[in-house]
């Protein structure tokens, strides 16, 4: 049996903490879908289109192996993507206790709703204090985001817009 698992997160943009987990999850797993989702929460920096193909290319760039595909979900709940892909495993990253109160009961719906299990990733120490909104900040203000983020990532937001 294909054992597939989904890496869903904003991804806006992706880092290098999330690329940490995407590399070490697919080392775990035959299959990884690494899932873009619009997060209602958050006001977004990049269309959704754009978030898939810098991952696409900081992948490609990091020459991670595996099997591992990069598309987007919008349609409805996380858990019907799985279903639909017959994928059994989510995979989140826990930074600190804020991400487990955010986590631990979506983990728990989703098991309820469609027995997806979540498998809780501990970050690389080295990027566990990164996430994309302090990026964004960075970013917004003009300053060097490189140690965060994925060479492409970097430059493409140094790009004028
Ligand atoms: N190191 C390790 N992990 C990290 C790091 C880092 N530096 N930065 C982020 N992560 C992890 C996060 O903890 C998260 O697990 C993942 O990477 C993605 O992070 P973000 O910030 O890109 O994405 P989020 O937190 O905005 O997640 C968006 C989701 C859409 C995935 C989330 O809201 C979700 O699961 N929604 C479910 C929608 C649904 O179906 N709801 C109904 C049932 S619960």
């Amino acid at each position: 049996m294909t054992r597939i698992a989904v890496v869903p997160g904003s991804f806006d943009p992706v880092t290098l903490g999330h690329l940490d987990v995407i590399e070490r999850a697919a080392n775990l797993f035959d299959e990884l879908h690494v899932l873009v989702v619009h997060n209602p929460d958050k006001s977004a920096l990049l269309p959704i289109a754009q978030r898939v193909s810098l991952i696409q290319e900081s992948i490609a760039e990091a020459r991670i192996p595996g099997s591992i595909l990069v598309t987007s979900w919008s349609v409805g709940l996380l858990v019907d993507y799985c279903t639909d892909v017959g994928a059994s495993v989510l995979v989140k990253g826990i930074r600190s206790q804020v991400d487990v109160a955010y986590e631990t009961p979506m983990a728990i719906v989703n098991r309820d709703l469609a027995k997806v299990e979540t498998i809780f990733m501990l970050p690389d120490p080295a990027h566990a204090h990164v996430s994309s909104s302090l990026v964004r900040q960075v970013a917004s203000l003009g300053g060097d985001v490189s140690p965060y983020v994925p060479r492409v990532v970097a430059d493409f937001l140094e790009q004028p817009r």
